[in-house]
């Protein structure tokens, strides 16, 4: 009996490490921990009317805000193993295999589980306020999106106390992922944690989507709509396109690692280049599906306080559309070396320099909204500022990598590394970090502190380029990408020392911003007032901070771009005179429990299939999880109780206690 449950545990949980008896005391201690607390104050009713079951799309937005800055810590730590690890040659602080792991979890969670709802937390604050709608088009379903990435991450990030976590990089590549290479369920919490969460991003695309096609305030027609809204749409036009193709890539891969299917694998005719093919299918859509939002923000920032108009509008718009169809066409860069021949690789390489146009276009856009404006340098255009220089680096190496036969001596080298985390921190994160700081007194009431901020900035910024630019000369000295250890022979001593002490900046830099936080909720001084850097140009500036449930007490009539902008100039005109507002119910979704019931039965699903291979008898939670999923459509099916009216009266105290005008 006691051999059994022994037996039992060392497969079931991971072991042998001291650094994952750590994290699982920590997990203990942190689970207890927090379970007392919600316990001894009383807060669990709380959290579940409050945050847990409720649509509102500011709340989700908050939820994934939270969750993301969690996986940005999860990821960092990761990264700062492997540069503690490769600091100088032959440490033995990390083995191959813990290597391995940790680069697959970083580039994972980095890219699916902090940028991904880092920019959702940025869709659900803001779109609703900019196109003056209430909520999202669909609430509920906001929800279910949200609770499916939720457990999707917690899935993934499971791998690493139970099981064992997956091994084979951030894309789970064939033959690598494949049962006779990586028989223990690390693949599998990869599958599904990606899977889960997945489908949670799929829904969130076309809501997003319908939002912006169909809850506009009248008045704003397409081409007066905000620059963020545009990069949404433009976003979440290539999600509904390129997520089915993820869903499909990697059922393909379950149906190999479960059953024996030979998609991927060279006996019984397989060819693990068509999984390489097919999730780079999606995989370069992705990139643009992160950063084309990360260009609207900049759009805001950069006008917003250069107090000016946007320079070019109409390009701007029509750049990100190219972008958007284009970005279909490139996929293949990621593997000129496959060998498809010189025909096909041309396509690919004229196609991604292509790219580089509308890219180019919209750098110069924001050049020229700066050029001749009144420029305040507040910390959201500190950010665009170092953006602008990082991001450009960044597509300049990435148009030499695309030059296919000299990719043949890029590929797979530190020159890689260095290039896409400078379109990744560069271009994505810092951009989402000046739409952090641009909106933050929107959602919250209050701004967060100027010289905390700007420490932060310029440990991220110095840290980045000390970082990552002595890796671009590691990868012209022969140095390749997921190498866990080199001798003292190669001569890559000087620079990967100088390399982690860079990533060591950026830590601190992550840490300014965690206590800038903490610091804000402790001490900002609150202020409700509508437009927090008296600058704003768009609508959501017009209501008050933080915004009611309902957002706008009345819908309002959009005049034109820039909107809000256009209603300022109005009030300062003499005689004007602010009419009084007509009130009327407002219809308003409720709230639910069934989104996150059925995010927990799809974590219970994936868990069981996960652990299925290494113990037989977990596909029964893995099927009790999917009959629950099941179950909860059911119930949301037949639900008819799902929304409810503000009455006036109320609508007239809430505004009246925001200080409005009744
Ligand atoms: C905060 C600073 C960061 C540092 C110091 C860092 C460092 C690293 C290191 C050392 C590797 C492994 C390279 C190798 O051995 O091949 C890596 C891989 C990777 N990183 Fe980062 N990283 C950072 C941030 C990010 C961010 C923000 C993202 C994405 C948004 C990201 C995405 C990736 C990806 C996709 C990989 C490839 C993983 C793979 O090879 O499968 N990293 N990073
Ligand atoms: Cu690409």
């Amino acid at each position: 009996m006691l051999e059994n449950i022994n037996t039992f545990a060392s497969k079931f949980f991971v072991t042998g490490d001291p650094m994952i008896y750590g994290a699982d005391v920590s997990i203990v201690l942190a689970t207890v921990g927090i379970l007392f607390v919600l316990t001894y104050f009383k807060k669990w009713g709380y959290l579940w009317r409050e945050w847990i079951t409720t649509v509102d799309h500011k709340k989700i937005g908050s939820m994934y805000f939270i969750a993301s800055l969690l996986m940005l810590f999860r990821g960092g730590v990761d990264a700062l193993l492997m540069r503690v690890q490769l600091a100088a040659p032959d440490l033995k602080f990390l083995h191959s295999e813990h290597y391995n792991e940790i680069f697959t979890t970083h580039g994972t969670i980095m890219i699916l589980f902090m940028a991904m709802p880092f920019m959702f937390a940025l869709f659900n604050w803001v779109v609703p306020l900019q196109i003056g709608a209430r909520d999202v088009a669909f609430p509920f379903l906001n929800s279910v999106s949200f609770w499916l990435f939720f457990f999707g991450a917690m899935l993934f990030n499971l791998s690493f106390v139970i099981g064992g976590s997956p091994d084979a990089g951030w894309l789970s590549y064939p033959p690598l992922s494949e049962n006779a290479f990586s028989h223990g369920p690390g693949q599998n919490f990869y599958i599904w944690g990606v899977q889960i969460s997945g489908i949670g991003s799929l829904a969130t695309g076309i809501n997003f989507l319908v939002t912006i096609l169909k809850m506009r305030a009248p008045g704003m027609k397409l081409m007066k709509m905000p620059m963020f809204t545009w990069s949404v749409l433009a976003s979440c036009i290539i999600i509904v396109f390129a997520f089915p193709v993820l869903t499909v890539t990697l059922a393909l891969l379950f149906v190999d690692r479960f059953f024996d299917a030979h998609f991927f694998t060279i006996d019984g005719g397989g060819n693990p280049m068509m999984y390489v093919n097919l999730i780079w299918m999606w995989g370069h859509p992705e990139v643009y599906i992160v950063v084309l939002p990360a260009f609207g923000i900049l759009s805001e920032v950069v006008s917003t306080f250069s107090k000016k108009s946007i320079f070019g509008y109409k390009s701007m718009v029509f750049a990100m559309m190219v972008i958007s169809v284009v970005s279909y066409f490139t996929w293949v860069h990621h593997f000129f070396t496959m060998g498809a021949g010189a025909d096909v690789n041309t396509f690919f390489a004229i196609s991604t320099m292509a790219i580089g146009i509308p890219t180019g276009v919209k750098v110069f856009n924001w050049l020229f909204t700066m050029y001749r404006g009144r420029i305040e340098v507040s910390q959201p255009m500190l950010w665009l500022l170092g953006f602008i220089p990082c991001f450009v680096v960044g597509g300049a190496t990435g148009v030499m990598l695309a030059v296919a036969p000299a990719d043949y001596q890029y590929h797979n080298s530190y020159f890689l590394v260095a290039h896409f985390h400078q379109t990744l921190i560069g271009g994505t994160v810092f951009p989402y970090l000046a739409g952090l700081y641009y909106w933050w007194p929107k959602i919250f009431g209050f701004k967060l502190n100027d010289r905390l901020g700007k420490w932060a900035f310029w440990m991220w910024n110095i840290g980045f380029y000390v970082c990552f630019m002595p890796q671009y000369a590691l990868g012209f000295m022969g140095m390749t990408r997921r190498l866990y250890t080199y001798g003292w022979d190669m001569g890559w001593a000087p620079l990967n020392m100088v390399s982690t002490v860079g990533a060591f900046l950026m830590g601190i830099g992550f840490l300014f911003q965690g206590w800038q936080i903490v610091h804000g909720i402790l001490y900002a001084e609150r202020s409700k007032a509508t437009d927090s850097w008296g600058t704003g140009r768009s609508l959501e500036w017009s209501i008050p901070s933080p915004p009611p449930v309902y957002n706008f007490a009345v819908v309002p009539q959009v005049k034109g771009f820039d909107d809000w902008y256009l209603t300022k100039e109005e009030m300062n005109k003499p005689g004007y005179k602010a009419e009084k507002p007509q009130f009327e119910a407002i219809h308003m979704p409720k709230n639910s429990g069934i989104p996150f019931v059925m995010g927990a039965c799809w974590f219970l699903a994936g868990f069981g299939l996960t652990m299925e291979t290494t113990f037989s008898w977990m596909i029964v939670p893995g099927v009790i999880g999917l009959i629950g999923v099941g179950l909860c459509m059911f119930a949301r099916s037949f639900s008819y109780d799902t929304d409810y009216y503000i009455p006036v009266d109320e609508v007239k105290r809430t505004e009246a206690s925001l200080g409005r005008v009744v």
